[in-house]
């Protein structure tokens, strides 16, 4: 694995949904959540660009089960816009669990996105809403800035990561995700399928150490 000057200019650390409701104690807790911290902080410094995702949902959001009568979290209804995963509340706008992780510690991150704040339609992906129709507009930020190669780190593996690394492919990104730097919530073997889809797609999955570099050491 050739080493990258993660300090480079074309480059960016998108970090991925490091919020309470996600880390142990919260409504959606991915397990182990909350380890991947201190690494995230320590590549964080290694990098010139980072971005921070938010999952940052209206009460009442169509992807909470409560919205619907007589579903339990985890069902799969059908939407204007295709099958969806229905979640317990979680990452309600405004509220603690929605908030980043207090461990987190990027002081120079320049873009906190939040997504998944249409009321009608989830959004895993921090590119791209669920209809697949609507942007979140961070390709477009991550263009102009001129970065090309998007690091991803965050929760969870199998879900925001997954498609948020799928659409940098298809948005013409460079994109790697930091294995060690994340975790799943891995239900009915989305793990194995999220690593399957993001290898079909050329995205480069690496450990943190491949990327190590004297800031790391
Ligand atoms: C996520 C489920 C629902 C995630 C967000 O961040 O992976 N998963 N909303
Ligand atoms: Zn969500």
């Amino acid at each position: 694995m050739p080493t990258t000057d993660s300090k480079s200019t074309n480059t960016a650390l998108l970090v991925i949904d490091i919020q309470n409701d996600f880390t142990p104690g919260g409504q959606l807790a991915v397990p182990g959540g909350d380890e991947i911290v201190p690494l995230v902080n320590q590549l964080g410094r290694t990098f010139r660009h980072i971005v921070v995702a938010q999952d940052w949902h209206p009460a009442g959001h169509a992807s909470f089960a409560s919205s619907h009568a007589g579903k339990q979290p985890f069902d799969i209804i059908q939407l204007p816009y295709g099958e969806q995963k229905l979640w317990p509340d979680h990452c309600v706008q405004g509220t603690p669990g929605a908030a980043l992780h207090p461990a987190l510690d990027l002081p120079h991150a320049q873009l906190i996105i939040r997504k998944g704040c249409n009321p009608s339609i989830d959004s895993y992906s921090a590119f791209m809403e669920a209809d697949r129709q609507t942007p979140t507009g961070l390709a477009g930020y991550l263009k102009e800035r001129g970065i090309d190669t998007v690091y991803m780190v965050g929760l969870a593996l199998d879900f925001c990561v997954m498609y948020s690394a799928l659409d940098a492919r298809m948005a013409g990104f460079n994109a790697i995700v930091l294995l060690d730097a994340c975790r799943g919530i891995d239900i009915d073997g989305s793990m194995d399928t999220a690593i399957r889809r993001m290898q079909e797609a050329g995205v480069k999955l690496i450990q943190s150490s491949d990327i190590a570099g004297p800031a790391l050491a």
